[in-house]
């Protein structure tokens, strides 16, 4: 494990990137992300080929009432607003609880502090979670429903996928999460403003918040407060700005769905550059399969000869590889036939 005691200011700064340099700055927002309205009676055919095209897509007419919303951004708002000594009892992540600036056990830092939980309700319901026991009931509260709303969602977003596709029976993917033992989390991400980069110490350099990087599980929900950041890499490797909405939610491919898929569906990989006078925060949910789950393409969408695209591996293989990867590595490779 990798301990930086005090991480300077050149840790958190954008040098270079696998990616094609950006052309955008972060003040200019992509205008091409696809929008989906939940209601549109096209919206399979519209999901899909987001899926395809970026791996990415927001959400609209969802019907999660923004005060649930509300409700656990402010409760995140008032942990994150506590001082230092009392939010670090919560932590160090282990790799559930709160953490700062450090990302994962392996060297990745960011400028964001976070909470992470296990969504899994034996976990959550657990009256010694450190989180829960020293804050108030009703951050617990807002945390569940919230968790709530997003299975609901992301069920209702895989079946419209299995439709698109083509595929039955209509539950093949949210089949996963649906289990019991679906392997979920929840993070709520607060990407504070940075004192020296507003007197200028950065000369140009931006600032990561977040390193970029591709989600690991089935497909990932992410909202966010009104303040940019999210930037998502296009399939020629270009970095672009998406354009910040708190009143939509934002649907990220993960790896997982793409081995599903035979590939058809590319994980988008993604990261966050902070803000350095305003304060951002995103909540975000990971749909993960149950440990045992073994991660093969769905068998009707191999079409005649197609062969899978990868090695046979469950989750908690794939899980133990990711916790011995950086998040900028291509952690698909290994499991890649040859
Ligand atoms: C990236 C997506 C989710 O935030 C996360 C992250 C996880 C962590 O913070 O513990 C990881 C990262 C994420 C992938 C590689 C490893 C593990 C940090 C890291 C360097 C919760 C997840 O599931 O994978």
């Amino acid at each position: 494990m990798v301990v930086l005691s005090k991480p300077s200011l050149n840790n958190f700064l954008l040098t270079k990137s696998p990616c094609k340099p950006t052309t955008t700055t972060t003040t200019t927002m992509f205008n091409g992300i696809p929008v989906i309205d939940l209601t549109d009676p096209d919206a399979k055919t519209q999901i899909v080929n987001a899926c395809k095209e970026f791996g990415f897509f927001k959400v609209v007419s969802h019907g999660v009432s923004f005060e649930l919303i509300s409700n656990l951004e402010n409760e995140a708002l008032r942990f994150f607003r506590k001082c230092q000594s009392e939010k670090d009892r919560a932590g160090p992540p282990d790799p559930f609880g709160y953490g700062s600036k450090q990302i994962g056990s392996n060297g990745d830092v960011g400028w964001v502090e976070y909470i992470l939980l296990n969504t899994n309700p034996d976990v959550l319901s657990n009256k010694s979670l450190t989180i829960f026991r020293e804050n108030r009931q009703t951050l617990r509260s807002a945390v569940e429903e919230y968790i709530d709303a997003m299975k609901k969602m992301c069920y209702e977003v895989l079946e419209l996928m299995a439709d698109g596709l083509e595929i039955e029976p209509r539950n093949v993917l949210s089949r996963i999460l649906r289990n019991e033992k679906s392997d979920s989390c929840l993070r709520m991400n607060h990407y504070p403003p940075c004192p020296e980069v507003q007197q200028g110490a950065l000369n140009g350099k931006n600032l990561i918040g977040f390193g970029e990087h591709t989600d690991p599980q089935v497909i990932s929900v992410l909202r966010s407060n009104n303040i940019s950041g999210l930037q998502i890499c296009l399939n020629d490797g270009t970095w672009v700005s998406v354009p910040p909405d708190h009143t939509s939610f934002f649907i990220n491919v993960g790896d997982t769905l793409q081995v599903l898929t035979n590939g058809r569906f590319k994980s988008v990989k993604h990261r966050v550059l902070s803000d350095t006078t305003k304060s951002r925060l995103s909540m975000i949910y990971f749909g993960g399969p149950a440990l045992s789950e073994k991660i093969v393409p769905i068998a009707s969408l191999l079409l005649k000869k197609e062969e899978s695209l990868y090695k046979e591996f469950t989750w908690c293989e794939y899980k133990k590889a990711m916790y011995n990867s950086k998040l900028a590595d291509y952690r698909l490779g290994p499991f890649e036939k040859t």
